[in-house]
């Protein structure tokens, strides 16, 4: 598969996804959409792949929907239909991937770039970058999983505020409200990523996916209904090949060899 918009690389059981639009920090038109669902689509089917990193090229990571390009779309007056095809799908299909994904915000994330973060399993940012939910600068409301994702990771009243004041989350605090899990300086960012996405990538995959599946179910559950569930996935976990290696190597007293099988 070749793309126009993005990069896909896949080495050593990590996909990396780079948004390639530099020029407009990567903001999305309607082409950069379709072509960052079907990648993520490929790496869900890809059992080669066992982590996916999200980032942009150049000094941004993502800022949101490209308002030049929304502007010039005949059918601009259906937001909703726009947000039904593009970003919901995207958002969901990402939340959804059974496989750890990280973002590594190397500049601003904006708007639906910054629901793109958001709706990743880790985030690491480059130090001084910037995240701002930006809708309520151009008269909009959240979109993208934003309004979902936010409050539930830094509380209410402060995604309130982000929401209200435009006002940006710098990296550093972002990392203080945990809503990322590391800050690195700019040239080091790739490097630190790499290694995190190198060491989920010889994890037990299966497990990790369902890991996925227990957090986003337990959401909405009962602890009746997650202890339920937890029993469930556990079935499915314990039928796994890395669950026989994972016990088998414990009492050999040896590292796992883990294959995501
Ligand atoms: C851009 C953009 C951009 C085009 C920077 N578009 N060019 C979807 C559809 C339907 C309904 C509503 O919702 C959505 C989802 C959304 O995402 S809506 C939110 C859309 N995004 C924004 O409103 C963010 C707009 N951008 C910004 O606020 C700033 O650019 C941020 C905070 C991202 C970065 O600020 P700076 O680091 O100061 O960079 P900059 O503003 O100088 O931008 C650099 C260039 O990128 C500049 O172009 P130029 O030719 O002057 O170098 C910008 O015009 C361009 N750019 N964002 N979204």
């Amino acid at each position: 598969m070749t793309y126009t918009t993005l990069l896909y690389d896949l080495t050593g059981g990590v996909a990396t996804l780079t948004l390639n639009r530099p020029e407009v920090l990567n903001a999305f038109n309607d082409e950069m959409a379709a072509e960052a669902l079907t990648a993520v689509k490929t790496a869900e089917r890809d059992p080669a792949v066992r982590c996916l990193v999200l980032t942009g090229a150049g000094k941004g990571f993502c800022a949101g929907q490209d308002l030049q390009a929304l502007r010039a779309r005949a059918a601009a007056g259906s937001f909703r239909a726009h947000l039904e095809r593009t970003y919901n799908p995207l958002i969901s299909r990402l939340r959804a991937l059974e496989k750890p994904v990280i973002a590594q915000i190397n500049g601003p994330a904006a708007g639906a770039g910054l629901g793109l973060a958001l709706a990743c399993d880790l985030r690491y940012a480059a130090a001084g970058a910037k995240l701002r939910l930006a809708f309520s600068g151009i008269g909009l409301a959240p979109d993208s999983g934003t309004s979902f994702f936010l409050p539930r990771l830094i509380g209410p009243a402060r995604a309130f505020e982000l929401a209200a004041t435009n006002a940006p989350l710098t990296a550093e605090r972002a990392l203080a409200w945990g809503l990322v899990n590391g800050v690195y300086p700019a040239e080091e960012l790739a490097a630190a990523v790499r290694a995190v996405a190198e060491q989920l990538a010889a994890a037990p995959t299966k497990a990790l996916g369902l890991t996925k599946r227990a957090f986003n179910q337990a959401a909405h559950l009962t602890l009746d209904e997650a202890l339920a569930y937890e029993a469930q996935l556990q079935e499915i976990a314990g039928r796994t090949a890395d669950y026989h290696e994972g016990v088998a190597a414990f009492l050999a007293k040896r590292p796992p060899a883990f294959r995501g099988e």
